[in-house]
């Protein structure tokens, strides 16, 4: 594809990863966001996002003159809109953003342009919403504006991995967007890249967080019959995925970050009365920190007074510093509604947060109980020996089966898993 001149509206975890891609592929990228220390910095060749070789990219970018940040858009060949959809309080799309997005850039529209949504958005979104606003500029889309949907897939940790080889849907509002818009992503993508009509674009972003959320909750369910029922989720799960065509997800704390827990609410909110298994996996999701707490006050039930306990891990997955919509949060806030305990936390990733330490034996001094929320990389050899020296009580709750059950029994801890038995090392 020739070079063209790229707008991108938005340069937060997906723009600015996309916005690096196309500019070191050869096009010429403006990118634009409202965020004036975050432009300053991309001007500088610096990042202030956490994503593995991101830095390194964007460098390049900057350094060859392919990428710049400015604060308001430009007039270009393509433009991108890459902005947050959130949920407000009653879980409903906050599409503000998007209609902004749009709005800022009708000015500067010309016939033969081309308009991408890539930010998840409720199924009708790039039709109903989009479109209306672009047709302000007195361009017929279809015809003189080519317009499509393309969802991001790319999963936090790994993104410009992922943007290179996941395949790709584009959801153009007629045939000819849709292909420009695949000759535009074909610049860099690798895998493949399918094509449809805009609305099915989005309900399939949709619906692939929605499936792992649904898929999730059922795991879920399932550690809470295993504990009642004395046996583990763990090896039922590990047993149930021998099986050809099963594939049960992991029980866990809850489910975090800014697309499984919010996702799901754009197809409820569209349709509540059929969406009814999506409802229900969102609020057994949304009720797992109270479920740990549950678990907490069971273990700690027979200490009097003030108990400490430690929290390992408070982002929303491993391996990353992002702690939006985090469960592990939920819980700590739980712990703090409740009352009657000191907390303390570490986590590598994370620069500040309340109760925050840098070292685990010294965070667990004179704990009555650890709970592992994240399992970190950093967590895997931790010397339970030596941490477990100074608790008061050797305690350890640990919501991923991530470590080994025996360390824990060998040095008279005291081990339970979420998901499993209530076994403790006098049990065993
Ligand atoms: N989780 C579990 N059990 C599991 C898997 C995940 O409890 O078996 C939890 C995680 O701990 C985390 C949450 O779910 O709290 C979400 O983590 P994730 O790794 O499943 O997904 P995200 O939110 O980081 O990224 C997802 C990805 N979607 C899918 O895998 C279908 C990614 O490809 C999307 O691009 C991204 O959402 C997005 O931006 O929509």
């Amino acid at each position: 594809m020739s070079r063209k001149t790229i707008c991108i509206i938005g340069l937060g975890y997906i723009g600015l990863p996309t916005a690096a891609m196309f500019a070191t592929h050869g096009h010429k990228i403006t990118g634009v966001d409202i965020n004036k220390n975050l432009v300053n910095e991309l001007n500088q060749g610096r990042v202030v996002i956490n994503e593995p070789y991101l830095d390194i990219m964007v460098q390049a970018a900057v350094t060859s003159g392919n990428l710049k940040a400015v604060d308001k858009p430009c007039e270009a060949d393509v433009f991108i809109i890459c902005v947050p959809t959130p949920i407000t309080e009653d879980k409903k799309a906050d599409m503000s953003y998007v209609r902004q997005a749009t709005e800022t850039i009708v000015p500067y529209l010309r016939k033969g342009n081309i308009v991408i949504l890539e930010s998840t958005s409720p199924a009708g979104t790039t039709k109903e919403l989009v479109c209306p606003i672009l047709e302000k500029s007195g361009l017929k889309t279809g015809d003189e504006l080519f317009v499509a949907h393309s969802p991001e897939r790319v999963l936090p940790g790994q993104i410009l991995m992922e943007l290179v080889n996941n395949n790709r849907i584009v959801g153009g509002i007629n045939k000819e967007s849709a292909e420009l818009v695949r000759d535009l992503y074909r610049t860099f993508v690798k895998g493949e890249i399918y094509l449809t009509d805009a609305t099915t674009a989005e309900m399939c972003k949709l619906m692939e967080n929605t499936y792992r959320d649904v898929n999730i909750a059922l795991a879920n369910e399932l550690a809470k019959l295993c504990e009642n029922m004395g046996i583990s989720a763990w090896e039922v799960i590990k047993l149930c995925n021998k099986h050809p065509r099963v594939n049960i997800h992991e029980p866990g704390p809850g489910v975090g970050g800014h697309c499984l827990a919010v996702d799901p609410w754009f197809i409820i909110e569209n349709d509540p009365q059929t969406a009814q298994i999506i409802r229900q996996a969102r609020d057994v999701n949304d009720n797992m920190p109270q479920h740990v707490m549950s678990r907490i006050e069971e273990i700690l039930g027979g200490i009097e007074g003030k108990k400490k306990i430690t929290v390992l891990g408070i982002t929303y997955k491993p391996n990353i510093d992002d702690i939006r919509e985090s469960p592990v949060i939920r819980l700590v806030e739980l712990l703090e509604e409740k009352g009657g305990y000191d907390i303390s936390i570490v986590d590598p990733y994370v620069k500040e947060f309340r109760y925050k330490q840098e070292n685990i034996t010294k965070a667990a001094e004179a704990s009555d109980l650890i709970v592992l929320g994240v399992c970190h990389r950093e967590f895997k050899d931790m010397r339970i020996g030596e941490i477990g020296e100074t608790m008061r009580h050797k305690n350890f709750l640990s919501t991923k089966d991530f470590l080994k059950r025996e360390v824990f029994c060998e040095n008279g801890f005291n081990y339970f898993l979420l998901g499993d038995k209530n076994m403790s090392a006098k049990t065993l």
